[in-house]
């Protein structure tokens, strides 16, 4: 059985990161979505004290049994937030429920501003460098990129160092599509990307807007496979979804608490009529 799009990421029910932001963007750009849930937590964990966190790793491997005996093999495949036991379990399973031109993009969310994220360690980081490799696609923010190359120091790269990161994360990672996003310069933020392997590489480059928005990476993710699904070239895609963000986080009053996430709902509608339409390069 071939499905559409399948999307495998924690629920954090508070906080409005991962499955919770991303389910709406790939559903309402016309996908056809299935879920498989890594975890559940209380809250993300950002900043809102002692979250819960049940492991549903056991779950999934029942889960892909079953799949397995429907002989389900998904067009593309977008992992995200995992946590350990999950990142695990997709290492044997990705191939089994893919195709060899299924899209596969795995945004490895692992941290922020030089940090990994409360929770994951060296471990993760040596899990993840394993996983990125069966990746078509992957969108680490400057944080992730530095850790994924064990050179943590590179969080606190600028523009000029971005482009050479990038060619290190495709030759090491042998991953052709890749977008870096998050790289700081001054007024501004910048996003590089190249779609052959860092042969060519492009930068975007957009007002920093204040304020440090949890969920912001998660649409970032998701808005990008929804412009690769609507046949848009990565850069045009990154574009898209570079405007999606800033205009949502505009529409947000500005005495908004940043750890309940981004409301893009009155964004979105551009946002699809965007990707639907023909771009110029
Ligand atoms: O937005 C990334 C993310 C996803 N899932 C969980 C998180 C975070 C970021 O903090 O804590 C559980």
């Amino acid at each position: 059985m071939n499905l559409d799009v399948l999307i495998s990421q924690d629920i954090s029910c508070i906080g409005q990161v991962s499955l919770v932001t991303v389910l709406p963007i790939l559903a309402a750009s016309g996908g056809d979505v299935s879920v498989l849930p890594t975890a559940l937590l209380s809250t993300h964990t950002g900043g809102f004290g002692d979250n819960t966190y049940l492991d549903l790793s056991a779950e999934m491997t029942k889960i892909f049994a079953h799949w397995q005996d429907l002989q389900v093999k998904f067009n593309s495949i977008y992992l995200g937030y995992l946590g350990m036991n999950a990142l695990k379990k997709w290492h044997s399973s990705l191939s089994k429920i893919s195709n060899s031109d299924s899209i596969i993009l795995i945004d490895p969310v692992m941290g922020d501003h030089g940090k990994l994220y409360h929770g994951f360690n060296a471990e993760y980081v040596e899990q993840m460098q394993k996983l990125i490799m069966q990746a078509t696609v992957i969108t680490p923010n400057l944080t992730e990129a530095s850790f994924l190359l064990d050179r943590p120091e590179l969080a606190q790269a600028d523009l000029t160092a971005a482009p050479q990161i990038l060619k290190q994360l495709a030759e090491r990672f042998a991953v052709k599509q890749i977008v870096i996003t998050g790289i700081n310069c001054g007024k501004e933020i910048a996003i590089v990307g190249s779609d052959d392997g860092a042969k060519n590489i492009w930068q975007i480059v957009t007002p920093k807007i204040n304020g440090n928005y949890f969920g912001s990476g998660d649409i970032f993710a998701a808005a990008l496979l929804a412009g690769i699904l609507h046949k848009q070239t990565l850069k045009n895609a990154a574009k898209a979804a570079s405007t999606f963000i800033g205009s949502a986080i505009k529409d947000l009053p500005a005495d908004r608490d940043q750890r309940l996430g981004i409301n893009y709902a009155s964004s979105l509608p551009a946002f699809i009529e965007k990707i639907s339409s023909n771009l110029e390069e």
